[in-house]
């Protein structure tokens, strides 16, 4: 009897779970095509934003191979906005290594980690309340940034989340969670930055990035991006289809990488040296109807100068 009724509430669980899961396939879909990025496509085609060369250069580069690399200088020229990061960046990088070394110690750790991805300690993480005094907020909304977001998107992007990272060296263990290839589960409609905040080399785990794999790309096919689809596919097996067309990001201090990484990417498997960098994330609204959430809750009050288009990022 009590066998009958396991079974029975196992069978519950599954056809529930798989009706929860084809309803977040349908709401994320109806938000595509009918629902939320119908209004934001509406107002990105009735304010394009007007792009300078450098932006334009961006966007060639991200549409013809999912990504483009570039001196964070050259797209933001204004010093004071890298020298905020740089003096944030090194306090926050004390900060972890100092609680890294209480923890090597056998204290408690105040460190903000995710499991199942414990080698990254994050600055935010999740549930953060960050106003526009936030330097890193305020990078994902700079107009340089969101407008080339916005244009390569073709609609009004939601800033979905905003971290600086510390990877912590791996070792010898074998790659996991992202340091494994995969697509990103959050939208087809998808950009992502990494800024680098150290010399990023082959010990330091650079990110890496298959071109042409992001949805619309030659190399689409290989396991599709699909809501709640199979992110994830056998790493040996990948590398077989991709015959060795993946980029290495090895790069200076201060690079910028734009990547859709609805396409195939993996990094952080750092072997001697720790990685540190900023990252920031933005999708359509159908993703954060169904398929996301973001990682902080915007603060400042409406005095503050925003644009609509930066105010529709935040909110
Ligand atoms: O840490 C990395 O380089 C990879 C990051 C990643 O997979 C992601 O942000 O989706």
């Amino acid at each position: 009897m009590h066998r009958s009724r396991t079974r029975f509430a196992a069978r519950v669980n599954r056809v529930a779970t798989g009706l929860e899961r084809r309803g977040v396939v349908a709401t994320y879909e109806l938000h595509d095509r009918l629902l939320a990025n119908r209004a934001s496509r509406r107002r990105y085609a009735q304010q394009p934003p007007d792009l300078d060369a450098t932006q334009r250069g961006i966007l060639e580069r991200l549409r013809d191979e999912g990504y483009a690399t570039l001196p964070f200088s050259e797209l933001v020229p204004d010093p004071s906005v890298w020298s905020e990061l740089e003096a944030d960046a090194s306090r926050f990088v004390a900060a972890t290594e100092a609680e890294l070394a209480r923890e090597g110690k056998g204290a408690g750790s105040a460190l903000r980690r995710r499991a199942g991805k414990e080698f990254v300690v994050r600055k935010y993480s999740w549930d953060v309340r960050l106003g526009h005094d936030d330097p890193w907020l305020r990078v994902g909304i700079n107009p340089r940034l969101l407008d080339v977001a916005n244009t390569y998107l073709k609609l009004w992007s939601k800033l979905e989340y905003v971290d600086v990272w510390y990877t912590l060296p791996a070792g010898r263990d074998e790659r996991r969670s992202s340091q494994r290839w995969h697509r990103d589960f959050n939208d087809r409609h998808l950009l992502k930055a990494f800024l680098y905040l150290v010399d990023v080399d082959e010990e330091t785990g650079p990110f890496e990035y298959v071109p042409g794999s992001a949805p619309g790309g030659e190399l689409d096919r290989l396991w599709p991006w699909r809501p709640l689809g199979e992110n994830y596919p056998p790493d040996d097996e990948l590398a077989k289809h991709i015959d060795g067309r993946s980029v290495t990001f090895t790069a200076p201090k201060g690079t910028l990488i734009f990547c859709n990484t609805a396409g195939f990417h993996r990094g952080g498997f750092a072997s001697g040296k720790p990685r540190v960098l900023a990252t920031w994330t933005w999708d359509s609204p159908a993703s954060l109807k169904a398929l996301s959430d973001r990682n902080y809750t915007f603060t400042s009050p409406n005095g503050v100068a925003l644009n609509e288009a930066q105010r529709y990022a935040l909110t």
